[in-house]
Parts: structure tokens; sequence; C-alpha cells
């Protein structure tokens, strides 16, 4: 299905007057709002191959209808996102599961829809058909030396598949760790892991990056090999300038300050990119923003801050990428409502009165501190974003549309009721 422009243009004009009014209402009161809706404008956050059907716990899947079958269909519905709110202009890659047949086409179709090729992941976290060795015990960290150079040659295969779609980066995501105490040399894993991905880096093209995405638990319950922060800036470090920390909002330990992490790496210069979702218990995978809203501002906060002290941009230093999960809702809507969720984060925190608050924190003004950053939380700015995404094309109420042009209902008819999409 196709989203014919017309139709976005009918649907806005029809919510012209009342988008109109609130706009200008919030406008009045901002200082420089063009700069702003061009910062909106540019920001593009990419939507995971992995998370276009329904995803599943261990307990169970309950399949949607519509899920695309094919790497195609995926981009084609990555392309009706963006065509809906022009904000998704990105998809990320998830090799074995979304092997690219044929790079010029996939790059002609990925064109057609206005997307480009984001961070392409690895895996070796599961077996695959035919695998003779296993990742049972760990990929990377393996002690047996022929499981790692599998994990090896896996990253460089993938790295190959990137290069031709003109992605930039590599996800590393590593399932190693252990479940019992005693089960691991833990300084082994580390060496072993550090020397598989010296050999990953040592494949990377010039430009690009290879970004170390750390988990504290699960798949495993007692020590994870890239645990948390901490190691994965190891990693990072030892590996060198190309070697980036990623962040995934639900890898945590319960409570912890993710926006000083990221203030921290960013200050390190070796914060990579992001992988955004919610969680209320662990690695949860919710829509981003639906549990803690306030915390996605506080992290846009630093993100904002950190990258413009030290002179980024926005919009293409840092990979954004979504990585969650949707067991519950129409996989399409979940994402939809994701990165709107993101992009009010952000334009809040480009609302934060950076000179105030500065002169708040030299004074000790903590009362005060605290006014600015919940002032700009606590405006509603989803008139400014809505403004940016009618400007760059899209809808003023993407979700709205959505539902009114039946995209679902649409899907379903051209792929059937009962489709299954490649993924966990
Ligand atoms: C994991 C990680 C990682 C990985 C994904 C697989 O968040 O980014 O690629 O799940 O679905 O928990
Ligand atoms: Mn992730
Ligand atoms: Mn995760």
């Amino acid at each position: 299905m196709q989203v014919e422009k017309y139709k976005i243009d009918e649907f806005n004009h029809s919510q012209q007057a009342a988008h109109t009014r609130k706009f200008e209402f919030l406008a009045e009161g901002l200082s420089n709002v063009e700069g702003v809706l061009q910062k909106l404008v540019d920001f593009q956050i990419a939507i995971p191959s992995w998370a276009l059907g329904t995803g599943g716990t261990r307990f169970g899947r309950f399949s949607g209808g519509g899920e695309p079958r094919s790497l195609e269909e995926k981009m084609e519905d990555v392309g009706l996102l963006h065509a809906l709110n022009r904000s998704s202009g990105a998809i990320s890659l998830h090799i074995p599961w979304d092997i690219p047949q044929d790079y010029k086409a996939t790059k002609a179709l990925a064109a057609q829809y206005g997307l480009k090729f984001d961070a392409v992941n690895s895996n070796t976290f599961q077996d695959q058909q035919n695998q003779v060795q296993s990742y049972k015990f760990g990929s990377m960290q393996h002690v047996d030396k022929g499981v790692r150079q599998l994990a090896i040659d896996h990253n460089i295969e993938v790295i190959k598949h990137g290069v031709e779609l003109g992605s930039e980066s590599l996800t590393v995501w590593l399932a190693d760790g252990s479940s019992f105490p005693g089960q691991l040399n833990f300084r082994k894993a580390f060496q072993n892991t550090l020397e598989s991905l010296q050999e990953v880096y040592a494949a990377l093209p010039d430009n690009w990056k290879v970004f170390v995405e750390y988990k504290a638990f699960e798949p495993n319950f007692y020590s994870t090999t890239v645990g948390d922060w901490g190691q994965s800036l190891l990693y990072a470090n030892k590996l060198g300038p190309k070697a980036y920390t990623l962040v995934d909002l639900g890898h945590h330990l319960p409570n912890a300050n993710i926006e000083q992490i990221v203030s921290l790496l960013l200050m390190e210069g070796k914060l990579g990119g992001f992988h955004f979702n919610d969680s209320k218990y662990a690695d949860d995978d919710l829509t981003t923003g639906s549990i803690k809203p306030y915390q996605l501002f506080l992290i846009f906060n630093e993100l904002v801050e950190g990258m413009d002290a030290r002179g980024m941009n926005h919009a293409t230093d840092l990979g954004w990428m979504i990585d969650a999960s949707h067991n519950l809702k129409d996989p399409l809507e979940d994402l939809l409502q994701s990165v709107q969720a993101i992009m009010i984060a952000y334009a809040q925190s480009l609302m934060v009165d950076r000179v105030a608050l500065t002169e708040a924190q030299q004074n000790n003004d903590v009362a005060r501190a605290q006014e600015i950053l919940q002032d700009a939380f606590r405006t509603d700015v989803r008139p400014l974003v809505a403004e940016a995404q009618v400007r760059a094309g899209g809808a003023a109420n993407a979700i709205q549309l959505y539902r009114q042009l039946k995209v679902r209902e649409n899907l379903i008819q051209e792929r059937g009721l009962k489709t299954v999409s490649s993924g966990l």
C-alpha cells in the first residue's frame, strides 16, 4: 500500500484551522521558532526491520494480520510510516533475519520510499539452521576459538551487506555471559570478546563505526560479558576511534540514571547511538515514552546539552534507532507512537532555557533549576512537532490518518491475515 500525497494534503487541510490556532499560540512564546522547526525536520529515527511484525514473549506470540513477509514488505511498512510522519526515514537491518538478495533492487526500493540504511545488526545469539558449532555458551567470549571465529566471520559478513547498501555502522549486541557462578572466568571471557571484536574492528571501512551495545541481564542471568556502560566503554576505548557505546534504554538495572550515563559518554566522545523503548521492569521493549516520559525528556536534555557542547550535529552525529517489540498493539501504530514520543522529548529539550539553567546551577538554586526543566517538559509541544512534520510533507497527526486510511485493513487485504514476519 502507498499513501498518496493528495490524501495527506486533504487530511492536513481538514486539520488546518485547529492546528494553526495551536501552533501560533505556542510559537508566540518561543524564540527561534524557525531554527527549532528545521532541527525537528532534520531529525530522523531509524526503524528496526525486526519490529514490524508482532513480537512475542517466551510464553507465546499472538500474530496480527498483514505482517510483512519479506524485506521488501518491511521496507514498504517503514515507507508508510515515513510518508505519514516524515521522521522515520531509515531502516536498520538485522542479519540473517533480513538478508538483501539483490542490493541494487533493495537500494532502489529504499530510494523510492525515501529511506536510508542505518546501522546493520549482527546476530550471534541464535544458532542458524545447519550451523555446526553452537552459540549456546556464548559467541565472542566462547572457550572454543572455532565458535569465536564463526561469530567474527558473521560480523564481517554483516559489514559487507551494509557496505553494499550504504550503511555506515555495525551494532553488536552479544548475549554472551553466564547464568551460574563459576561457569565463566570473567577475565578470559572479556579477553576473548575483546580479541574477537578487534578482528571485526579491523574489517570496518574507514568511514564506519561499530556500536558496542550493553545489557545487564537476559538471556544470561548471572553475568553478562558486555553488561553495562563501563564494560562497553572499556571495549570501545581499547578498540579505537571507530568504536562507540550504544545505549539501549531497557538494558539497565532498575532505576539507573541513564541521563547521567549519556552525559558522561558524550563528554568522552564515546556515545555512538541509541535504542529507544520503554520499560517498567526489565528489557520490556514497550513503546517509547509510554511509561517514563520524564526520563525520556531528561535523557534528551543531556543529549542536546552534550552534543551542543561538542558542536555535534543532532541529526547525523549519533545513531537514533527504535528497538521495541509489539505484543499487543498494531506494530505500525506502536512505532508511530514511539517516533512521536521521541520527537516530543527532543522538541522539549530544545526549549530548555540553557542560560538560565547554567545560572541556576552556578548559584546552587535547586528550585529554579527544577522549574526550568519542568517548564520545558510541561509545555505541550505537539503543535510544533506537527508543524515540522507537515512542512516536511507528512501528516498533522500521523496515527489519526493511519486509522482513517485503514492502513492495516489494506495490508491484511494485500498480504493476508495469517502472515508471520521474521525476527524474534
Ligand atoms: C536485544 C538487543 C539488541 C538486539 C535485539 C534483538 O536490544 O539490540 O539486536 O534484542 O531483537 O535485546
Ligand atoms: Mn537494543
Ligand atoms: Mn533489548
